[in-house]
């Protein structure tokens, strides 16, 4: 198999071999099973065999000094040779860490391993990759050691891909549940590395209790607005809240940037049963997260172990992670019922902060009024926090259910050409099994009249969804005499059977009839023509200024409804459908592509016009599981289409909950 289209895992024992040596609450969490059992499960999943193994190395000086002084490199070089005493006295300079006299080496390894994996995705050796490390990095500063860790390894490596492979822009997406303070600092003044990071913050309540984690620390001089703090300030949020801020924050504004490289600070204390997060997302959104990263930067991602201290929920989420990396469908994303009120007021802050520096963010809303309530005015709510004893911790356990099985369909892609037209590489040319079902046939000559043609064609491509709602085919492309008429046959077929809920994405000027008030299916239509009045719940007619020519325009239309839309709707199937006329670019169309394979486990099925044959190579190859390229920084949408959208967004946002972006419905007409 060629070696770019792979991914890597870079771990080693080694890393397992310090541990803390005294008695000490804050820190006893962090212990060398979080990598045993994180490895143990990729083992035992099959998932480390299909990664490519790439050894760690030691960090050098020069790598540590890209981001460290030279008194705390020397300093820490020290501990290897420290008694017990001396240790912990050293420790106590710092806040919530630990050394042991091997932690030195460790923490080379770590940065090291994560060096090799830059270098692995730089050079083409595999696409992506995964760095499974510890000590953690995400915490450690300049000239201080702090949060578990002990050298910052994602800053080191970003520093290092900058200087060794010229690279102009990074994105940096810290998962994890604290705030990697290390890295702001370290790039705060940097306008070539986008940090993003989540985390607890209870009104500074929560460690690291910093004023600078909150959502208002944009990042200082040229790098002002290159430093985006969404603060929680509830615990106990679930997939619908990191959701929605991905795609209404980190997407648009990483798009906008259009990042060369990404990093992920890949600590699974966000996920549920965590002592440290006590957030209650699952495994599994940790698929979704990875996914909507890997069409951006041609999919160089590195993700990056940071914390995770539930020896359940951290190997699950691991697993979650790499197997996304390694291209496996999607699970299909649990209960999405959007976003509780504190995460919506943390994500509303942000974007009114930072609309200042983001065109894709130009229209939103300004600050609550009562905006001093998401700082420390509220700190006099909970003053007298009833600290929960750990008995009581413990008896309390969390339980969720396993994360389901993301099995491969053996048929990654399968076509229905017209004959005269070879397959796509890679692909398979779909024969129906079996022959059709007579009243499928007669159902369907009663609703379209004789073309044979048609009617063949038709029953090839509802025997395709068949296999594909089996699960047997994960994704189609077929091309058709006629695109409408095809999509129409389909959704009223699929309305008289048994069938999924289906979402058809429909690009293009032709005018589609409304076929879906059932609530089984659902139609995004991407045009140029107004059609506004005959929206519906289920009918979403979006009309661009420019059709789906404009990139921005239509990027913004896609993260900003089509996404929230498509992951509340929760389909079966995809039907994605595009006219020659509809001018949507080929890049444009294999970010579309990429992306919406987070629904439906993948299974898209696209139609195109037999006469568009130009589009079916990179149809193919996205459907394919190959990262679209990128389309460049994009401009600022155009302010009709902002209107449109908006206007659009607030209108649907009662009956989908995932399209908000404030805590209050409430719309003033004079607004934008
Ligand atoms: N309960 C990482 O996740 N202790 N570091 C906080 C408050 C520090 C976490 C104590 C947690 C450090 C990489
Ligand atoms: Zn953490």
């Amino acid at each position: 198999m060629n070696l770019d289209t792979k991914t890597a895992l870079i771990y080693d024992e080694e890393m397992t071999q310090y541990k803390l040596l005294w008695v000490d609450p804050a820190c006893k969490i962090e212990v060398p099973e979080r990598l045993t059992v994180s490895y143990e499960a990729l083992m035992k999943t099959g998932l480390a065999d299909r990664c490519v193994s790439v050894p760690v190395r030691e960090a050098i000086d020069e790598d540590i000094l890209l981001v460290h002084s030279e008194d705390y490199l020397e300093a820490v070089k020290q501990t290897p040779y420290m008694t017990l005493e001396d240790l912990q006295e050293f420790t106590l300079q710092y806040g919530d860490v630990y050394f042991h006299p091997n932690i030195y080496h460790c923490a080379k390894l770590a940065a090291g391993a994560t060096l090799q994996l830059v270098d692995s995705v730089m050079t083409g050796k595999v696409r992506n990759g995964m760095a499974l490390v510890r000590p953690p990095g995400h915490h450690s500063m300049c000239s201080a050691a702090n949060g578990f860790c002990v050298f910052n390894n994602v800053s080191i490596a970003a520093k290092y891909a900058k200087q060794k492979y010229g690279i102009k822009r990074i994105l940096i997406v810290d998962w994890d549940v604290h705030h990697g303070q290390g890295v702001q600092y370290c790039f705060e003044e940097d306008p070539s590395v986008l940090y993003f990071s989540w985390h607890r913050y209870e009104h500074q309540k929560f460690w690291p209790n910093l004023r600078e984690s909150d959502y208002d620390t944009v990042g200082k001089a040229m790098g002002a607005g290159f430093n985006i703090n969404v603060p929680w300030n509830k615990v106990g949020l679930e997939n619908s809240d990191y959701l929605s801020v991905f795609i209404h924050m980190l997407l648009p504004v990483a798009y906008e940037f259009c990042p060369e490289l990404v990093f992920v600070c890949a600590g699974f204390d966000t996920a549920i049963g965590d002592p440290e997060g006590e957030m209650c997302a699952t495994p599994d959104v940790f698929a979704h997260l990875t996914h909507l990263l890997m069409n951006l930067a041609n999919g160089k991602v590195c993700a990056v172990l940071e914390g995770g201290y539930n020896l359940k929920s951290l190997p699950q989420s691991v697993c979650e992670t790499v197997q996304t990396l390694l291209g496996d469908p999607l699970p299909q994303p649990a209960n999405l019922t959007g976003p509780c009120k504190s995460a919506l007021e943390s994500l509303h802050c942000v974007r009114a902060t930072h609309r200042n520096y983001w065109s894709c963010l130009k229209h939103a809303a300004d600050l609550p009024s009562n905006e001093l309530s998401t700082k420390r005015v509220k700190l006099a709510e909970d003053e007298n926090p009833v600290e929960k004893n750990e008995e009581e911790k413990e008896a309390k356990e969390i339980v969720w259910p396993d994360p389901l099985k993301r099995t491969s369909p053996s048929v990654r892609t399968a076509v229905v050409v017209p004959e005269g037209i070879t397959c796509p590489e890679g692909c398979q040319l779909f024969c129906p099994s079996e022959d059709p079902d007579p009243n499928l046939i007669k159902q369907l000559q009663e609703s379209l009249g004789r073309d044979t043609d048609d009617l063949t064609t038709l029953s090839t491509l509802i025997a395709l969804m068949d296999q594909m709602e089996k699960n047997r085919i994960r994704s189609g492309l077929a091309l058709v005499r006629d695109v409408s008429m095809t999509m129409n046959c389909i959704v009223q077929h699929a309305a008289s059977s048994s069938c999924n809920r289906i979402l058809i994405v429909f690009l293009g000027d032709e005018v589609v009839k409304n076929i879906t008030e059932d609530g089984k299916t659902m139609l995004v239509h991407l045009s140029s023509n107004s059609l506004e009045s005959e929206m519906t719940k289920y009918y979403i007619p979006v009309c661009l200024k420019k059709g789906c020519s404009d990139v921005s325009g239509l990027i913004h239309a896609v993260l900003s409804l089509l996404l929230p839309l498509g992951y509340e709707f929760d389909p079966g199937l995809v039907l994605l459908v595009q006219t020659p006329d509809c001018g949507v670019s080929e890049n444009t169309w294999q970010q579309l592509t990429g992306l919406l394979q987070a629904l439906a486990q993948g299974h898209t099925l696209v139609l195109m016009k037999e006469s568009d044959q130009t589009s079916v190579a990179p149809t193919v190859s996205s459907l394919l599981g190959t990262p679209a390229p990128s389309l460049g920084p994009l401009s600022a949408p155009g302010s009709d289409d902002v209107e449109v959208l908006e206007r659009l967004r607030l209108k649907l946002q009662r009956d989908w909950k995932l399209l908000q972006t404030t805590v209050s419905e409430i719309k003033c007409d004079d607004d934008g």
